[in-house]
């Protein structure tokens, strides 16, 4: 009896969980991301995925292998890629992305972030100090000027003043909260849980009434 109750609660307890994963998904999602997998061999010269790529040379902003790992290259002074994505349907957007310095980096090297809204280039330029070597997280929750925006864009370029100074990147995500259209309302994905919940019970109790039976 007591090992039963105990599942019991287990089984309510995953189905609990479950729903707040639905809400959970149902309020942030991805607009865009890019963990820099192609196809095909690396290095690649044209990182694809819809960047827009500014450079002196076609070199400097590449998808190559890091470790195994493919990842962004943006080195070189005046570098940059630029991403255009409509946020129109979404809210709270946010960015964001892994990124490090390579060994050639220092103090005074930086890694910018700026975006634009259709109109106006949007401060705060975000410069991020390329003197770290370590991969590190960079997460920024853009202002509501943000949202809703068919000419959206964000960029990341480089700051540096050597052609061997670079940033890499990777894992870049835009995420938002979708307000566009139907999305599963919370009322119902509670009584989705609830009846989850009621199914488990009920399946519990047939599995009592078995064992006592036996
Ligand atoms: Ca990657
Ligand atoms: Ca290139
Ligand atoms: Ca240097
Ligand atoms: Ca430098």
């Amino acid at each position: 009896m007591k090992t039963l109750m105990r599942k019991e609660l287990l089984i309510g307890l995953v189905a609990v969980s479950l729903v707040f994963g639905m809400m959970g998904s149902a309020s942030a999602v991805m607009i865009f991301q890019d963990d820099f997998t192609r196809v095909g061999t690396y290095p690649q010269n044209n990182i694809g995925n819809g960047w827009i790529e500014t450079e002196n040379s076609k070199n400097d902003i590449r998808v190559r292998l890091f470790g195994g790992e493919p990842r962004l290259r943006i080195r070189d002074t005046n570098a940059s890629v630029e991403q255009q994505v409509s946020t129109v349907g979404y809210t709270n957007i946010s960015l964001t992305l892994d990124w490090r310095g390579n060994n050639n980096a220092e103090s005074g090297d930086s890694l910018g972030f700026t975006w634009f809204d259709g109109s106006n280039v949007h401060d705060p330029f975000v410069l991020l100090n390329l003197a770290n070597h370590s991969l590190t997280n960079f997460s920024f929750n853009l202002p509501a000027a943000a949202s809703n925006k068919p000419g959206f864009s964000f960029t990341l370029f480089t700051q540096v003043n050597a052609a061997n100074e670079a940033a890499r990147i990777d894992n870049v995500i835009l995420a938002g909260v979708y307000s566009g259209g139907p999305v599963p309302e919370p009322a119902t994905c509670a009584l989705f849980g609830m009846g989850l919940v009621g199914l488990a019970g009920a399946a519990a109790r047939r599995k009592f009434k078995k064992e006592k039976r036996q």
